[in-house]
């Protein structure tokens, strides 16, 4: 990318995460999305890290604050004196928060803040804050959400942050499309109704969370939608490394975390994923519906970010260098995807259906019948997506790959940092000054160290 953008780009995203920061944490963009939603915020500080650390702690330890006590860390946390904006709000459930959760990208976000920043980190106790209710909340996905395959079920799309991807079509075809809540579509001042899930889609919506919150939000009632997904087992495995590494960082202080408990989880889930989630036909991992056993048969990007545990060249000095652990993976955690997995993952990334269809990385496959360059989850670019997928070719090493993916970036700022794009023409769709979108840009245009998967002890501070 050429310099001159660099800096406009810089400057324009900074602006962008300073407008959206309400003084304790950010919203995802301040007419469609008023409230904290949960990894919106993981990806916020990821950005934030670099520039402003001290707000990137923060980000994450308001969202913490709001953990339930069973450990369950909510995908939202109202703004209360904004809830005619969003819909379903906190009168819908109740409570200062939604009772649904959110892809546990956050144990990855906080090493990488802490690491970003160790002497702050150090003065703010930051990890002796944030581990425990980290691990709670690992626990509560472990235990309490634990499907049949021994991976955790999403009882909602929304739970996915993938929303209508295709990969839900069949489970919420079983749910009948009335609730007794009327549906209220705010979001739709904001963005096109072409961009948007349909009323259909929507009042499925609120009659599963209306069960779930009628349950009391307890995961022994079966609410209709059971779902693994393979986005949120990854990001799970790769936060549970993340808490490997923090265990260690804590107990060089005294402390009795257990670095060898988080990394046999994370080769657990990893394991669970392989045997489970794979699909040889479509050369990629597929979601599984807890309810029939049956795995969903569609290609999504959802599908291909294992490809974050596929290992890669081990840098000198990590801690699996140290303790003599074999070589050649990054991850040092056993936690590594079965032989050729990668190599099919990648040549699937290349292929027909994603990056060698077009110029960004489509949400579901091009070669997928649902697939739509406008709606919302089901063939737009993400830009969490396009940068799940750069760090893990980085990691590889595939520069080919790790390029193209970088390509999509370059069209944040001049299409004002829009939620989502069409992966064919790159024009913005969804809403716009979109934190996330900004904090990833930023990420990639000001991370010096490319391979950031949490693999390497940090120096001590
Ligand atoms: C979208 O989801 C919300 C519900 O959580 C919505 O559509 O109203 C998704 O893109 C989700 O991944 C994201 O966290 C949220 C806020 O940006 O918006």
């Amino acid at each position: 990318m050429h310099k001159d953008f660099e800096e406009d780009a810089v400057d324009a995203a900074t602006r962008v995460l300073n407008s959206n920061w309400t003084g304790r944490h950010t919203v995802p963009a301040t007419g469609l999305y008023p409230h904290q939603w949960s990894w919106d915020s993981a990806f916020v500080a990821i950005g934030n890290r670099h520039r402003e650390p001290g707000r990137a702690r923060a980000e994450l330890v308001t969202l913490l604050d709001a953990q339930w006590p069973d450990g369950r860390v909510p995908q939202i946390v109202y703004d209360v004196g904004r809830d005619d904006d969003y819909a379903p709000g906190a009168g819908f459930w109740g409570a200062a928060t939604s009772g649904l959760v959110q892809p546990p990208v956050h144990a990855w976000a906080a090493w990488l803040v802490h690491c970003a920043d160790l002497a702050g980190s150090a003065r703010e106790g930051f990890l002796a804050r944030v581990y425990p209710r980290l691990a709670r909340w690992h626990e509560y996905l472990h235990g309490l959400r634990a499907g049949g395959a021994g991976l955790p079920v999403t009882k909602h799309p929304w739970e996915t942050g993938t929303d209508n991807s295709p990969l839900w079509d069949a489970a919420l075809e079983r749910v009948p499309p009335r609730s007794r809540t009327p549906v209220r579509r705010p979001d739709l001042r904001h963005a096109g109704t072409g961009e948007r899930p349909g009323s259909r889609d929507y009042r499925r919506y609120y009659r599963l969370a209306e069960t779930y919150r009628d349950a009391g939000c307890a995961d022994d009632v079966p609410v209709g939608f059971a779902m693994v997904c393979p986005l949120f087992s990854t990001l799970l495995a790769v936060s549970e490394i993340a808490l490997a590494r923090m265990a260690e960082a804590l107990s060089d202080g005294g402390g009795d975390a257990r670095a060898d408990v988080h990394e046999a989880t994370a080769a657990r889930v990893v394991a669970a994923m392989d045997e489970h989630l794979w699909d040889d036909d479509l050369g990629q991992y597929v979601a599984l519906d807890d309810t029939t056993g049956q795995r969903v048969r569609r290609a999504t990007v959802n599908g291909l970010v294992p490809l974050l545990l596929a290992g890669g060249p081990e840098p000198a000095g990590t801690s699996a260098a140290r303790s003599g652990r074999t070589s050649g993976t990054t991850t040092g955690a056993g936690a590594l995807l079965g032989p050729g997995r990668a190599e099919r993952l990648l040549a699937t990334l290349a292929g027909p259906g994603f990056l060698g269809g077009g110029p960004n990385l489509p949400s579901t496959s091009r070669e997928d019948p649902a697939f739509d360059p406008a709606l919302y989850w089901r063939g737009p670019a993400w830009f969490n997506m396009s940068w799940l997928l750069l760090r893990a070719v980085q990691t590889l090493g595939r520069d080919d790959l790790a390029a193209r993916l970088r390509e999509h970036f370059a069209v944040a700022e001049p299409e004002i940092f829009p939620e989502y794009t069409d992966p064919d023409t790159g024009t913005g769709r969804g809403t716009r000054q979109f934190s996330w979108t900004a904090a990833l840009t930023l990420d990639v245009l000001l991370s010096t160290d490319e391979c950031i998967l949490p693999t390497p002890a940090p120096p001590s501070a």
